[in-house]
């Protein structure tokens, strides 16, 4: 029953090819400025100036500001800010068009401020002598300059909002003659704050009395310094425009570009057309009124903007059935009718966008087009799986493509809105697509809450800097780094594999999706997920309690809530599922699951309170989403208990002799109690798809692993993702896997996928080809049938999408799996060859392996 490595899959050619790509994605990340020590190659900063013009922009003297808090952070002494250079260090600060101090010292010493000429968002720091020079492009460069030498100087982009302790130090060293510049690669890169009802908006309004300007001033200085752009404000019953006049201001002196969301059209939040919209939403009726709404949300909006163009229904429902492509077309012109006259400029000059949401595609899909200097703003399907992609060989539009993506949702199967449930290989590998398929304009995630999404947002939005430097091999030493920022290098790589473990696990199965019934207990299968996450949060825990005082709270919101909600949360069902077991089969201890479901479903409140008190209830209320009692896809309006059974019976109220296996046994179908163990192995093969035997790549298409991508192991897919469909069949690009099996006749294999949908919609949707020893292979679609709702819910709500094919075993014995390439972009996760009879589990069988060597 193996599935053998073969010894040597790499040639020499292609593993030194591997490691220049390995040293250059190293090289990527940021030249360091900083050394922990004097030497004759630093200079400290004790002392220093921070240099700014008073004419230079508003972004550029908050950016010194926010330095000078850094700073006196760390060294506990607040530097001053000047208009002119009088002393030494000194930090000089400043735009190429606005900044004399800039100006005057790209002459004097010869900076190669050529370079940022013309870029959108670039910066150049220089340290020489006893000064640092951070020269931006524009205002968003300057500032992002600013925000790496604090980052750099030991100031997490999350200190405030999630408690990252600042390392004091007496003074700090400052490398000579480091050159560091730096832009970023995709144009507008941005959050949503959205659903944000009950847990955001209950702490904003206790902290800061709702979404206000004091409220916004943190988002911005943290999008800032996660080198963001962009932000759709929180709309849930709030309008960033309507509520408080400053928030505007607010956006100006951080630089960040607004937009409302998808179904906002004119920079006009829904509710404001609860508030004061006349009539209906419906632009047949109610043209005027429409229009007028409108004006006045473009004349308000005198930020930097991205306008939203288009028209749904009203409050993000689809238009009605009968609404014509002609009519959305109409209101399109009209509406760059009304964005040239209030802006007295083409209306190409105003950055727009046009969302292609749910229905919004089939519009599209059906011929509706906008002006091309519009941004088609591409959209997940709300799971993080992309919907829509150009074609290698569409004609580009002058607005290019944008992505909009989801961390979370409010809506079917089911909302998920309370932990993070994003690994973040998935969101690599798809914004991956997005990359490569040329999607480069707006990226833009839904992060819910903003909290607890800390992690995946730095991932997105620094993938979305340079996706060039972040490849498929990096993503643990992406969050290792990560971690170590947050709670230094000491416990970084163990804290990079607890937060790669938790997501993993949650992206299994969203926890408002979890219940009794969804892990077998007939497999083990339950007992295994939950003595994982027991495990997890044993290590979590031990790390926790190795951590310095000042990290315990940053280390309970980014690492050990997650674990401890989540091993409490899975052990509650699995005794929901043993108590149900109990009572079906009439077998002790169904009093005692009964009584510990009790206790865990108080435990989880407590697990709540916990978070609530953090750093003197700094973040009250931000846990206080629902996430035990749905019955269908909207969040239940308060918790409840999973229901158990008491039994009578001195019976129900002791464990059985064999402990809660006793009980397991009992719930394994007739057909297979007493065979279970043999007929487990007997009936197949489990194999981890990247423990293939031999790889055959051609000279343009090699197959990549895509480490701890999915629901168990690790995947794989053909690279690059752009190739062109192969025929499957000879050398094409395929996978061996020798496999043995005890039996022959018919057998089937069930292929285990990622998600992924039809992206570039075609009839016969994303194929593989799937063969046993000379059998010609059979083509497969893994997502024809996606037009249906509840096969796609199903692979969501699951995570995966598994593919049947049949196949006759000739004899016992040794045979060759064979999974072939057709079209790209296909992720297998797992291979499943299935001779006998098996029992269903949600994860599939554990990978038969034996015989490595
Ligand atoms: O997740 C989405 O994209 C949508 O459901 C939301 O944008 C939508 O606005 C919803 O929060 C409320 O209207």
């Amino acid at each position: 029953l193996a599935a053998r490595q073969s010894d040597s899959p790499l040639s020499l050619k292609q593993l030194s090819l591997g490691i220049t790509l390995c040293l250059l994605t190293m090289g990527s990340y940021a030249q360091s400025l900083v050394d922990d020590k004097p030497s004759n190659n630093t200079f400290s900063l004790a002392g220093v100036v921070i240099c700014v013009d008073p004419r230079d922009e508003a972004l550029v003297q908050q950016a010194a500001k926010c330095l000078q808090q850094d700073i006196e952070m760390v060294t506990g002494v607040k530097p001053s800010i000047s208009s002119g250079i009088t002393q030494q260090p000194v930090i000089i600060i400043g735009t190429l068009a606005s900044s004399s101090l800039i100006k005057a010292a790209g002459k004097e010493r010869k900076l190669p401020l050529t370079a940022l000429q013309n870029k959108w968002e670039g910066y150049l720091i220089q340290t020489a002598g006893n000064r640092i020079v951070i020269a931006g492009s524009d205002r968003r460069g300057a500032a992002y300059g600013v925000f790496e030498l604090s980052k750099q100087l030991g100031i997490s982009p999350w200190y405030w909002w999630a408690d990252v302790p600042v390392i004091k130090k007496k003074d700090l060293y400052i490398k000579k003659g480091v050159t560091l510049t730096d832009a970023p690669k995709v144009k507008y890169r941005g959050i949503f704050i959205n659903d944000e009802a009950p847990a955001l908006s209950g702490w904003s309004k206790e902290k800061f009395g709702g979404f206000n300007h004091l409220f916004y001033e943190k988002v911005f200085e943290l999008i800032l310094r996660l080198k963001g752009n962009y932000l759709w404000p929180a709309m849930w019953g709030n309008a960033f425009y309507d509520d408080d006049s400053l928030n505007i201001k607010m956006a100006d002196r951080y630089g960040i570009v607004i937009g409302t969301s998808h179904h906002e059209p004119l920079m006009r939040a829904h509710d404001e057309w609860r508030r004061y919209g006349k009539g209906k939403w419906n632009y047949d009726s109610n043209e005027v009124k429409l229009k007028e709404f409108w004006r006045g949300g473009m004349q308000r909006a005198t930020n930097e903007k991205i306008v939203s163009i288009g028209m749904r229904g009203d409050g993000d429902e689809p238009m009605s059935r009968q609404t014509a492509t002609a009519l959305l077309e109409r209101i399109v012109k009209d509406q760059r009718q009304i964005i040239e006259e209030v802006t007295r400029k083409p209306a190409s000059e105003t950055p727009q966008l046009w969302a292609l949401y749910k229905e919004v595609q089939d519009y599209y899909d059906k011929g509706m087009r906008v002006p091309d200097d519009v941004t088609l703003l591409l959209c997940d399907d709300n799971w993080g799986n992309i919907r829509k992609l150009p074609k290698p060989d569409e004609t580009p539009r002058k607005g290019g493509y944008g992505i909009y993506y989801h961390f979370d949702y409010v809506g079917g199967p089911r909302n998920y809105k309370w932990l993070n449930t994003n690994p973040i290989a998935r969101v690599w590998e798809q914004m991956h697509l997005a990359w490569e398929y040329k999607a480069r304009e707006i990226w833009i995630v839904n992060v819910g809450d903003i909290k607890p999404m800390e992690f995946p947002i730095s991932f997105f939005l620094d993938y979305a800097w340079n996706p060039d430097a972040i490849g498929p091999a990096d993503l643990q030493r992406y969050t290792e780094r990560w971690a170590a920022r947050q709670f230094g290098a000491a416990y970084a790589s163990q804290i990079a594999d607890i937060i790669s473990r938790y997501t993993k696990y949650n992206g299994r199965r969203k926890p408002e999706l979890l219940d009794a019934n969804t892990y077998s207990l007939a497999t083990y299968e339950w007992e295994k997920v939950v003595d994982d996450y027991n495990e997890l949060l044993k290590k979590a825990t031990a790390i926790g309690q190795a951590l310095p005082a000042a990290s315990q709270d940053a280390y309970f919101q980014l690492v050990l809530h997650p674990v401890k909600a989540c091993a409490n949360l899975y052990e509650m069902y699995y005794n929901v599922a043993l108590n149900k077991a109990a009572n079906a089969h009439d077998l002790p201890g169904a009093n005692i699951y009964a009584d510990k479901v009790k206790e865990l479903y108080a435990n989880d409140s407590i697990i709540t309170a916990q978070y609530h008190s953090l750093n003197n209830g700094k973040w009250n209320q931000m846990m206080s989403q629902t996430h035990i009692g749905y019955t269908y896809w909207q969040q239940p309006n308060r918790q409840s208990m999973p229901e158990v059974k008491y039994m009578t019976g001195t019976n129900a109220s002791r464990l059985p002799d064999g402990g809660e296996k006793d009980v397991k046994v009992a719930s394994i179908p007739a057909s297979v109690t007493g065979h279970v163990f043999y007929e487990v192995e007997l009936s197949g093969v489990s194999i981890g798809a990247d423990h293939y035997t031999r790889a055959i790549n051609t000279p343009d298409i090699k197959w990549q692993v895509l480490s701890d991508h999915g629901r168990t192991g690790a995947a794989i897919t053909p690279f690059p993702v752009t190739a062109k469909p192969q025929k499957p069949g000879g050398n094409s690009p395929h996978l061996e896997y020798d496999i043995y099996t005890f039996g022959k006749g018919e057998a089937s294999i069930n292929a285990y996928f990622s998600p992924t949908l039809n992206f570039h919609n075609t009839a016969e949707g994303l194929q593989y080809a799937i063969s046993v020893d000379d059998e010609a292979p059979q083509i497969i679609s893994i997502n024809k049938e996606d037009s249906n709702v509840r096969t796609w819910e199903k692979w969501v709500a699951n995570n995966i999408i598994i593919k049947t094919s049949s196949h006759v075993i000739s004899q016992p014995g040794r045979h060759v799996v064979k999974y072939w390439m057709v079209s790209p972009a296909v992720v297998v996760q797992k291979l499943v060859v299935k001779t006998g009879k098996q029992e269903d589990s949600y994860l599939g069988p554990p990978e038969t392996r034996l015989n490595r060597d």
